[in-house]
């Protein structure tokens, strides 16, 4: 975790606690301030040195934030804060990943009935203790029931958006270690999962022990959970990483076990035995024994690689992406693998909002930054109003017409095509909250669920979908990762209808949302349906999330010929005119 990451979060949990207290609008202000030290460029140590006034630069930071920041950085801990935690001694992580339970919410449960865990929080409503509460009701603690179990599993998960960055950041560490030969990530990490239980890093070394004791003295490990031979495991940012440490000729085999699934693997290892051969972590033998104590038993065919691997066993090499068990090795023997995307042919953007909207920065910011990361062509699209939107968020239709000017004029200088949109809301029954004439009028219209976002949507989707001004279904589910699942679609029959329709069906690729899904995508490109990759961005700094829906998009199977924002703009502006 950077320094910056760990003030944000410090200053996150202050906002949490004094919201838990019912403390108005400092809460916010704290998440603000944390939100702009996250992404401030430069290190937050460096200003902290200089002083309150230096901290103080940062937008959002007033003086009682500044002095708390440099209090951290100067002392390791917040005074203040370290008192509410001991006020209010609540897992506030925990609890709040139970749909429906904020801050507010602990603190008045904790006030209440003492509440401080999940467990407690269950015991409590079965109990029937919390509708008793006031303000509580029995509506409120049955939606607790329903969704606690959800919330306890999901806690145990990172976001790959999370975990992602610190796997690279020990692999790319690692690689630099003298006695590292080989390096690699492994597990959920390599093939890119939404969530990760834990991260994966593989070594391939002669020195093990060198290794071990280079990984546990790595700068970001926070505590090392277990130092063995070969074998190592520590947290870092809230995450966990496990090492593995084996020989050199054996790293191509132990790459090829560790990144699983395990239902590949299986596979894997049926078609070898099919043709009297081994595999497991330590290679490919030409004996086909399964219960030998001796795994290294038979004469060895691979294991240095893990293209060898596959070769041995008359197959291609599995993007990891795949290895999921939908078919891909029976494809792997065909010769039949798809022509995976790669992250290099993306070339626009076509959901993004500007500060009209939710967004932190103007249009012209946002086209900027499209063009400084290199793609060909942007879409605004900022939220319109409508039933279901909350706060405040959407631009009513009458400025969305000034928007669309102001679009023009900054696409009119810029180096790059700039497509006018709007992201309207999807109705429960389908319809979408924007006038006709000004959809029309618009380049772009994405259209998304934001409300009431339970049960089956596919009715509403397929509504959508049909419209003739509509050109993309965003985030179709509108779930959120580790918090709610979204609706349950349909999506043969979606993508069926959006294929006949011209719309095409998002993969957002925002962390926090990886929807559609892997599996999804798969279903939607075989029943012939065009799909589109948006990050979905407020800041320019999002426009590199694109990656997390990239391989979401390859773990569907995806071509560039099934992805829209994969053709040029020109190709683009048909789809969309259409
Ligand atoms: P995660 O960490 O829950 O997100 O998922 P993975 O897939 O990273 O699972 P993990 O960390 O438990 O193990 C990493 C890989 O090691 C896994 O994908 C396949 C392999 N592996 C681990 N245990 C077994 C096993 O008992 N049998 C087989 N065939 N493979 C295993
Ligand atoms: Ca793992
Ligand atoms: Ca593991
Ligand atoms: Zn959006």
């Amino acid at each position: 975790m950077s320094r910056n990451d760990e003030v944000a979060t410090e200053l996150e949990a202050f906002a949490d606690l004094l919201e838990a207290k019912g403390v108005e609008y400092k809460p916010r202000a704290y998440r603000r301030a944390a939100e702009n030290i996250r992404e401030y460029p430069g290190a937050i140590e460096g200003l902290a040195a200089d002083g309150e006034d230096a901290v103080g630069e940062i937008d959002g930071v007033g003086d009682a934030i500044s002095s708390k920041i440099v209090e951290y950085v100067e002392t390791g801990e917040i005074g203040e804060l370290a008192e509410l935690r001991e006020e209010l001694p609540v897992d506030m992580a925990a609890l709040t990943a139970v749909e429906g339970v904020g801050p507010k919410t602990v603190g008045d449960l904790y006030e209440a009935l003492g509440i401080t865990t999940l467990d407690e929080l269950e015991s409590a409503a079965e109990a029937g203790e919390i509708q008793e509460v006031r303000g509580f009701g029995a509506k409120t603690e049955q939606n607790i029931l329903d969704n606690i179990d959800f919330a306890r599993e999901a806690h145990e998960r990172s976001l790959l958006g999370e975990a992602r960055p610190y796997g690279e950041e020990i692999r790319d560490y690692l690689a630099g270690v003298d006695a590292v030969e080989r390096c690699a990530l492994g597990g959920s990490i390599r093939r890119w999962k939404p969530t990760i239980g834990d991260v994966d890093v593989l070594v391939g070394s002669d020195d093990d022990e060198a290794v071990v004791e280079a990984f546990t003295d790595w700068d970001g490990t926070d505590s090392v959970i277990e130092a063995g031979e070969t074998k190592a495991s520590v947290r870092a940012g809230g995450v966990r990483v496990d090492l593995r440490v084996v020989v050199p000729e054996e790293f191509g085999a132990a790459m090829q076990y560790f990144t699983g699934s395990k239902a590949h693997n299986v596979s894997v290892r049926n078609r070898a035995i099919e043709r009297d051969l081994k595999v497991n972590e330590y290679g490919v033998f030409d004996i086909e024994v399964v219960e030998d104590d001796d795994q290294r038993a038979g004469r060895l065919v691979a294991g240095e690689t893990e293209a060898g691997v596959y070769e041995a066993i008359g197959m291609a090499w599995v993007p990891p992406e795949l290895r999921e068990d939908r078919g891909e090795v029976a494809a792997a023997a065909a010769g039949e693998l798809p022509d995976l995307l790669a992250e290099g042919d993306v070339r626009g953007d076509l959901h993004t909002h500007s500060n009209w909207s939710d967004g932190g920065y103007s249009i012209a910011e946002m086209v900027d930054g499209a063009t400084e990361f290199g793609h060909d062509y942007v879409a605004i699209s900022d939220h319109a109003t409508g039933p279901g939107m909350v706060g405040g968020v959407g631009v009513p239709d009458e400025d969305l017409w000034n928007e669309l000017d102001e679009i023009e004029a900054v696409a009119a200088d810029a180096e790059i095509d700039v497509f006018a949109g709007v992201e309207a809301n999807i109705a429960p029954d389908g319809s979408i909250s924007v006038d006709d004439d000004l959809l029309a009028a618009l380049d772009i219209v994405v259209a998304s669920p934001h409300a009431a976002l339970d049960g089956d949507g596919t009715d509403r989707l397929v509504t959508a979908a049909k419209h003739p001004e509509v050109d993309v279904i965003g985030h179709p589910t509108g779930r959120f990762l580790n918090r709610r699942p979204g609706l349950d679609v349909d999506v043969e029959r979606l993508a069926t209808v959006a294929a006949d329709h011209g719309t095409a069906l998002e993969i957002n690729a925002s962390p926090a949302r990886l929807d559609l899904t892997g599996s999804a995508v798969k279903q939607a490109t075989e029943a012939g349906a065009t799909v589109v990759i948006n990050t979905d961005a407020h800041g320019p700094g999002e426009f590199e999330q694109i990656r997390y829906g990239v391989h979401t998009a390859r773990r569907g199977w995806a071509e560039p010929g099934d992805v829209l924002n994969a053709q040029s703009a020109d190709t683009v502006r048909e789809f969309i005119n259409e």
